[in-house]
């Protein structure tokens, strides 16, 4: 439970908001551990502790540096970072949860990245019904990745497996 609500705060931190305890990130995101662990007040974190719920995260939402010495967030930022993403072949469908009271919107003008950098997608239908139940009641969109592709949109896929795109045209939205 503890590690979950570090896991919360290491997000908020290293994704949005690194001036709450005055931590510089650097224009690729990593923030140096040692200076996370002298400026968190909230918990008392060690390297080892970090480690370890960079290790168990379920969705890997951290990479600690090859040196050891910096962590940051695999994806999800709203604050501008270069991850050096490299763009990749999408598969044939990609899947996006959201909540049912979200669709009218999305029918009219897609799917929009909102605060974040990209919208995010996902291969498995099980994740996107995870992610869509934050929400509300869940439903399940197919995205035609492949001819979004085809026809020009950048799409990357991050260490954790999530795939991002700029935006998803409703036209792209083959269910129902
Ligand atoms: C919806 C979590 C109305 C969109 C998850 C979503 C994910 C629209 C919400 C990651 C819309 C944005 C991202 C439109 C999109 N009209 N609503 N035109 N277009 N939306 O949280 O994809 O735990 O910013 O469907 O697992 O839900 O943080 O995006 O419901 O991977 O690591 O607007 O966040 O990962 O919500 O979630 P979010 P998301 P972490």
């Amino acid at each position: 439970m503890e590690n979950k609500k570090i896991s919360k705060y290491l997000s908020l931190i290293l994704r949005h908001q690194p001036e709450l305890i005055n931590l510089e990130l650097d224009p690729q995101g990593w923030a140096n551990i040692s200076e996370l662990i002298s400026k968190t007040n909230k918990f008392t974190l060690t390297s080892e502790l970090i480690a370890g719920i960079v290790q168990s995260n379920d969705k890997q939402r951290f990479a600690i540096s090859e040196d050891g010495k910096k962590i940051r967030a695999n994806q999800g930022h709203s604050i501008q970072v270069d991850l050096g993403l490299v763009p990749s072949n999408p598969p044939k469908s990609l899947y996006h949860g959201t909540a049912t009271r979200f669709l009218d919107s999305i029918k009219s003008k897609g799917l929009l990245k909102g605060d974040r950098h990209h919208v995010h997608l996902t291969e498995s239908a099980e994740t996107a019904r995870t992610v869509g139940s934050r929400y509300g009641s869940a439903v399940i969109l197919t995205i035609d990745s492949e001819l979004m592709h085809q026809q020009g949109a950048q799409f990357y896929k991050t260490k954790n497996d999530v795939w991002l795109v700029e935006h998803v045209p409703a036209d792209k939205i083959v269910n129902d």
